[in-house]
């Protein structure tokens, strides 16, 4: 769907939610959002498919009776307390990845703490051109930009505060235990329940803007046969359903305060919580497969930009800055 069209279908829900108790007509909604009256009736049918519950009385108008779990900006600005993330939101039903528009919208110089939603994505993207599996309405799928006066060798610090965030929201919200392995899987009883992509646009000594794109598994009730060893969601760890709207307002309040408290008092703040929520920052036998090498040892750590620090057999010490780390399965 075009962003415009996307835009207008916001628009139109919000017009149904502050008229719920009354039927509007076609004409009325067609003429406020510049659409034709076909369009209207398309739309009607197409959230009728995603489960909202819309009265059509012919020659009189619409009526919405029954909203479902969708991530409606109007539901969540009511209920948002931040200064700076989520001060401008925008929802799509579908689009290929959040992070993808965000880039798009941070060209077009949207401010700081902008946030974008989707119900899906069609290609949702992990880090080095991976997949991210982005079940339709089940899962959070969010993008922020931001605008840090960071230099780029920082940017690592940025995905670790997500990662502490994302750990605290799930801890808080859900009463679930979780675990960190470097640099942004967030576990739940060992399998990931979210993935953290971060992507930033930088000159040399000055970062211009930063994507974090946010992956939860909140509500999925299976995965498919290749993720299902290693995925897992909050539905499935925990035995019930959660509220994705809830979680995203914690996760924002989250995020805000360890982003204004790292950019006050710098990253020592966001490098100890990370230490205390991860199994993986100390003492863990760990493989880290760097692309082209494998290395195997102890970690002891992380470095002041990130970085995880492990100690090979040979006691000389590796500063991690990107790699797929594993538990070390020692050979017998
Ligand atoms: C990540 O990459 O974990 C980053 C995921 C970021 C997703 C968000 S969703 C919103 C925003 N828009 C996007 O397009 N992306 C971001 P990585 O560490 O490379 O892990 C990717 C690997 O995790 C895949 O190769 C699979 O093995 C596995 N995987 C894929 N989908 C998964 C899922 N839903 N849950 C758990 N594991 C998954």
């Amino acid at each position: 769907m075009l962003q415009e069209e996307a835009r207008k279908l916001d628009r139109f829900i919000q017009l149904l939610l502050a008229n719920a108790t009354v039927f509007v007509s076609g004409e009325k909604l067609a003429g406020s959002l510049k659409v034709s009256r076909m369009t209207i009736c398309n739309w009607v049918h197409r959230l009728q498919a995603q489960g909202m519950v819309i009265e059509i009385k012919p020659k009189i108008g619409y009526r919405l009776t029954q909203v479902p779990d969708l991530l409606l900006p109007q539901l969540i600005r009511r209920e948002l307390h931040t200064k700076v993330l989520g001060r401008s939101i925008y929802h799509y039903f579908q689009v290929k990845s959040t992070n993808d528009v965000a880039h798009q919208l941070a060209q077009q110089g949207l401010p700081e703490g902008t946030l974008i939603m989707a119900e899906e994505q069609t290609q949702g993207r992990g880090r080095l051109g991976r997949d991210w599996y982005s079940e339709k309405s089940v899962g959070i799928y969010l993008s922020l930009i931001l605008r840090p006066d960071l230099k780029p060798r920082h940017a690592a610090i940025i995905n670790l505060a997500a990662a502490v965030a994302v750990s605290r929201v799930i801890e808080c919200t859900c009463s679930l235990t979780t675990d960190i392995k470097w640099p942004n899987d967030i576990l739940v009883n060992s399998k990931k329940c979210s993935g953290i992509l971060t992507e930033m646009s930088a000159d040399l000594d000055q970062i211009k803007y930063m994507v974090v794109g946010i992956g939860i598994n909140v509500n999925h009730q299976s995965f498919p046969k290749s993720l299902q060893e290693q995925a897992s969601s909050l539905f499935l760890e925990g035995g019930r359903r959660f509220s994705r709207t809830e979680i995203i307002l914690a996760l924002l309040r989250y995020f805000e305060d360890l982003y204004l408290e790292l950019q006050e008092q710098g990253s020592d703040v966001v490098l100890e919580q990370w230490i205390r929520r991860s199994s993986f920052a100390r003492g863990k036998e760990v493989s880290v497969d760097l692309g082209d090498k494998k290395i195997h040892g102890t970690t002891v750590g992380l470095g002041k930009e990130g970085t995880l620090r492990v100690k090979l057999c040979s006691g000389q010490i590796e500063d991690i800055v990107s790699g797929d780390v594993v538990i070390w399965e020692r050979p017998n």
